[in-house]
C-alpha cells in the first residue's frame, strides 16, 4: 500500500465538509487520523475534529448498549428487552390516543448517518403522525423553500462554484469556523484564497468580524436581522442602473417584472440606515457584483434564521439570477448527485406543496413534510385532543438547540413516554424512558445521501466499516421499529424485515417487469448499502441494472481507494426545473406577499443590545463537548460584546454576567471583542450542559451557558417555519 493509502479510508461524518479521512487502527484503537490525500474531493484536508473521532470512539460515556429507565434509573439492557419496552408503552399510547400523540424529532447528527437518514422517514410513515419536526427549522429550511418555490425542488440548491469564481459575496456564513454549509466544500480556507490570488474578490456580510470576515476583501457589519432590505436595495440598484442580464436564463424565467417591481421601493438610500450600512457603498456592491466576470452570492445560517429567512434565501438567488451568475461556471450551480437526488430523476414536474396541514396549537403550515420545531414544546405542554404525549427524539439534542429550550425542558419531564435514538445521556436524552444508541462512526459504513447534492464537484464516495460491532446498528432498530409500530413480528431476523420493506418500495417504484432483476441484482445483504446501490445505480450515472453498460454502481465505488470524482459542475437549466411552469419562478406569489410586512418592518425601531450567535472550529453544535481533545483549551462559552457597549455598561473583561432575553437568563463570561459591531453581543449555542442526570463527564467540567434558554420559540419566519436565532433583543448587566 503507498503512503497516501495507507491507513483505512472514512468520510468524516462531523461536517457538511464531508472530508475524506485516512484512519488507522490496531487493537480496536484509533492510532493515527489524517486527511486522505488520494481523495479527488477533499484532497487531504481535515480540521482538529476528525482527530476527535478517536475520542468519540474511545469515550467511556458514549452508549454501546441500550439503555432503560427503572425506577428513575437508566440501566443497560440488550436490544430485545429495550424494543419490549418501547412495544409495551409506544402501542399504548398509539392505541389509546392515536398517531399524532406520538411525536418524532430528528437532529443534525441524523444527516452524517446513513441509516438513520434512510429509516427514519419509514417508522415515521409507519406511525402515521403529523408531528414530525427537525433540525432543519432551525437552520436551512428557508433556503429550501426559496429553492423548493423557484426551481421546482425542495433539493435543488445552488451552490458556490468556489474554484471559478472571481467575486463571492457571502452573506451570514462563517466557513472558515463551520467549514461550509449547504455548500460542501472540503478545504474553504484555501479555495477561498485561491480565489482571492486569481484576482478575485471575497466580500462578506456579518455583524462580526468573524474569521471569514478576516480574510475577506471587504467586510460589511450589517445590522443583524436586515440583510432582506440589503438584498432588496442591491437588486433594486441592479434594476435601476441597467445591470440586469440574466443571460442565457432569460428565456427560462417567468416573473422579472413582479420582481423588479417588488425591489423599486427600497434603493440604497432608503434601506442604508436600517442595515446600518453607508449607501454609496451598497450601490457599489450591486456594481461590483454585476460588473464581475464570475460572480455568486451565497447566503447561509445568519439570513436564514430571521423573521425574513426565507425572503433572504429568494433574493440571494434572484440576485445570481439578475447577474447572469446562476447555473454558469464560476457562478452558483448545482451539483448534480450520484443517487437520492430528486433532481435528477426523471417525471413529471409538479412543483411542490406546502401547507397541506398546519400544527395543532399554533396553526403553523407544514412545509416539506414537517412542523416548525418551535412547535414541539406547545404541542406536548397544551392539552386538549392532538396532545403529543409520546416522543421519539433522533439525534436531537432540542434542550440546547431549540429557542425556548428550558422550557422546553419541562415539558420534556411531562411526557407519558419518550425514547431517544442518541449516543450519549445528554440534556434531552436524560428525559427518555429508552435509549437506543448508534455504532461508532468507525464500525459503519458511510455514503453521503444529503452532502452529495451540494457539494462543489460530483462525485460518489464510500467509506467502509473500519471496526467490527457486536451491537445492532442505529437501522436495525429503526427497522424493528417500524415492524413494531406496523404490528409486524419485530423479532424477525433484520434480513427478513429489511427484505420486506425493499419489495414494498420496489412494488412503490418501479415498473412490474423491472422488479425482479432489479431485486435480484441487489443481493441478499440488508441495511443502507442496498438503497445507496439503487440510487446510484438508477442514478444520472448510473448502470441502469444492466441497460446503461459501464455505468455506475456501488461496487465500482467501493473498489476505488477514495471514491470517483464525477467532474465539475455542469449548467443544468432547464434540465434541472421542475416547476409546474418548467421555468424559473423568479417572483413566486409567496414571497411577493410578504412586501407589507417588510414595508412595516422597515422602520422598526432597534433595540439597544442584540444577540447573535457564533461557531468554533473546535465545537460542534451541542454534542461534542465532551471529547478532551475538543474540550481543552480556552473557554468558548463567552458572551462577546464591543468594548464600547461594555463601557456603557459598566463591564469589565471577564466579567461574569446575566443575560436576559425574551425566553429567560443565562449567565456568562464576558468577553471584550472589537470585532463585533456595536450593539450586537454573540453567545455560542449548544452549551448549558450542566443539568442533573447527564452522563457527561468532561463536558459538565465546563458547562457553558445555554443561549436557547434567552430566546423564545415564538419567534418564527411565518413562510418557512424556521425559527428566528440572529438579533433577539437582550439586556446584559453584572451577574
Ligand atoms: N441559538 C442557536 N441555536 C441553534 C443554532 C444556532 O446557530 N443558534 N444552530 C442550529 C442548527 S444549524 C442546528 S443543525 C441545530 C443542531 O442541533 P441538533 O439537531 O439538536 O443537533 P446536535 O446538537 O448536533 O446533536 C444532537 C444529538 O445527536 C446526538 N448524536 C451524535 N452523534 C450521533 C449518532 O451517531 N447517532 C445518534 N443517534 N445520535 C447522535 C448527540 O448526542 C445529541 O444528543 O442547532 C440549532 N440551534
Ligand atoms: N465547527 C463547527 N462547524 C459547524 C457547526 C458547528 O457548530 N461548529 N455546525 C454545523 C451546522 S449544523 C451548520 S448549519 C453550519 C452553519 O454554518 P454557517 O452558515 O457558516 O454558520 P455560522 O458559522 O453560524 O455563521 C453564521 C454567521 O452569520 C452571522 N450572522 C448572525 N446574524 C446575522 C444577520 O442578521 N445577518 C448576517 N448577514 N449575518 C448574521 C454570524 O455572525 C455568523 O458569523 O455549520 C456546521 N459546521
Ligand atoms: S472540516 Fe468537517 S468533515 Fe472535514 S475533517 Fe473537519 S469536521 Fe470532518
Ligand atoms: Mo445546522
Amino acid at each position: 500500500m503507498s503512503d497516501r493509502t495507507a491507513g483505512s479510508y472514512r468520510i468524516c461524518p462531523l461536517c457538511e465538509a464531508a472530508c475524506g479521512l485516512r484512519i488507522e487502527h490496531a487493537g480496536g484503537l484509533v492510532t493515527r487520523i489524517r486527511g486522505a490525500e488520494d481523495d479527488p474531493f477533499s484532497r487531504g484536508y481535515l480540521c482538529p475534529k476528525a482527530v476527535a473521532l478517536k475520542d468519540l470512539h474511545e469515550d467511556p460515556d458514549r452508549l454501546r448498549r441500550p439503555l432503560v429507565k427503572r425506577g428513575g434509573v437508566f440501566v443497560e439492557v440488550g436490544w430485545e428487552e429495550a424494543l419490549e419496552e418501547v412495544e409495551a408503552q409506544l402501542l399504548n399510547t398509539l392505541r389509546l390516543y392515536g398517531p399524532d400523540s406520538v411525536a418524532a424529532v430528528i437532529g443534525n447528527p441524523a444527516v452524517h448517518r446513513m441509516g438513520l437518514l434512510a429509516y427514519f422517514p419509514r417508522l415515521v410513515r409507519a406511525i402515521g403522525t403529523a408531528n414530525v419536526f427537525s433540525a432543519s427549522t432551525l437552520d436551512q429550511m428557508p433556503k429550501q423553500l426559496s429553492s423548493a418555490l423557484m426551481f421546482g425542488h425542495w433539493f435543488s440548491v445552488a451552490v458556490p462554484d468556489v474554484d471559478r469564481c472571481d467575486f463571492l459575496l457571502m452573506l451570514g456564513g462563517n466557513p472558515l469556523a463551520s467549514n461550509g454549509s449547504m455548500w460542501t466544500v472540503p478545504d474553504v480556507k484555501t479555495r477561498l484564497k485561491d480565489l482571492q490570488a486569481r484576482g478575485g474578490k471575497l466580500v462578506v456580510v456579518d455583524p462580526r468580524r468573524t474569521e471569514t470576515a478576516a480574510l475577506a476583501n471587504q467586510h460589511l457589519a450589517l445590522r443583524p436581522g436586515s440583510d432582506a432590505y440589503l438584498l432588496l436595495a442591491l437588486a433594486a440598484t441592479l434594476f435601476e442602473e441597467g445591470l440586469v442580464k440574466p443571460g442565457r436564463l432569460s428565456e427560462h424565467l417567468n416573473g422579472l417584472d413582479d420582481l423588479c417591481a417588488f425591489v423599486a421601493p427600497y434603493p440604497p438610500e432608503r434601506v442604508a440606515a436600517r442595515c446600518g450600512l453607508e449607501a454609496a457603498t451598497i450601490r457599489q456592491l450591486a456594481r461590483d457584483l454585476a460588473a464581475a466576470p464570475r460572480a455568486a452570492v451565497y447566503g447561509r445560517l445568519g439570513t436564514c434564521t430571521q423573521r425574513f429567512g426565507s425572503v433572504n434565501s429568494w433574493l440571494v438567488d434572484a440576485l445570481n439570477i439578475l447577474t447572469g451568475n446562476l447555473d454558469r461556471e464560476g457562478g452558483a450551480m448545482f451539483p448534480k448527485a450520484a443517487g437520492f437526488a430528486a433532481n435528477t430523476l426523471p417525471g413529471p414536474a409538479k412543483g411542490v406543496r406546502m401547507g397541506r396541514r398546519k400544527s395543532r396549537v399554533s396553526g403553523a403550515p407544514e412545509v416539506y413534510g414537517e412542523l416548525p420545531i418551535t412547535c414541539l414544546r406547545e404541542e406536548i405542554a397544551t392539552p386538549g385532543p392532538g396532545q403529543v404525549r409520546a416522543l421519539i427524539s433522533v439525534a436531537s439534542n432540542p434542550v440546547l438547540s431549540c429557542p425556548g429550550g428550558a422550557a422546553l425542558d419541562e415539558a420534556l419531564g411531562q411526557l407519558d413516554f419518550m425514547l431517544s435514538l442518541d449516543v450519549y445521556v445528554n440534556e434531552t436524552t436524560r428525559h427518555a424512558d429508552v435509549i437506543l444508541p448508534s455504532l461508532s462512526p468507525l464500525q459503519t459504513p458511510h455514503y453521503d445521501i444529503a452532502f452529495s447534492q451540494l457539494s462543489i464537484r460530483n462525485h460518489a464516495r464510500w467509506s467502509e466499516a473500519l471496526l467490527p460491532a457486536d451491537e445492532p446498528d442505529d437501522w436495525e432498530y429503526l427497522l424493528r421499529l417500524t415492524a413494531l409500530v406496523q404490528g409486524r413480528n419485530w423479532r424477525a431476523p433484520v434480513a427478513e424485515l429489511d427484505d420486506a420493506m425493499l419489495a414494498e418500495e420496489l412494488a412503490r417504484s418501479l415498473p412490474e417487469a423491472f422488479r425482479a432483476p432489479v431485486r435480484a441484482a441487489l443481493g441478499d445483504a440488508p441495511g443502507p448499502a442496498r438503497l445507496v446501490d439503487l440510487a446510484l445505480r438508477l442514478g444520472p450515472y448510473g448502470d441502469q441494472f444492466g441497460r446503461q453498460p459501464g455505468g455506475l454502481n456501488l461496487d465500482q465505488v467501493r473498489a476505488a481507494p477514495a471514491g470517483i470524482d464525477l467532474g465539475a459542475l455542469q449548467p443544468r437549466v432547464p434540465e434541472l426545473l421542475r416547476t409546474p411552469s418548467g421555468r424559473i419562478e423568479l417572483a413566486p406569489p409567496e414571497f411577493l406577499a410578504e412586501a407589507p410586512a417588510l414595508a412595516a418592518a422597515l422602520d422598526e425601531p432597534a433595540p439597544e443590545l442584540v444577540l447573535i450567535g457564533r461557531r468554533d472550529l473546535r465545537s460542534n453544535n451541542s454534542w461534542m463537548h465532551n471529547l478532551p481533545l475538543l474540550a481543552k483549551g480556552p473557554e468558548r462559552c463567552t458572551l462577546q460584546m464591543h468594548p464600547a457597549d461594555a463601557s456603557q455598561r459598566g463591564l469589565s473583561d471577564g466579567a461574569l454576567v446575566r443575560i436576559e432575553g425574551p425566553g429567560g437568563q443565562v449567565q456568562a463570561r464576558l468577553e471584550l471583542s472589537d470585532t463585533l459591531r456595536p450593539g450586537v453581543v454573540s453567545l455560542p449555542h449548544g452549551w448549558g450542559h450542566d443539568q442533573p442526570d447527564t452522563r457527561l463527564r468532561v463536558a459538565s467540567e465546563r458547562p457553558g451557558a445555554n443561549l436557547n434558554a434567552l430566546v423564545s420559540d415564538g419567534q418564527r419566519d411565518p413562510l418557512s417555519g424556521n425559527a428566528v436565532l440572529s438579533g433577539v433583543a437582550v439586556t446584559v448587566a453584572v451577574a
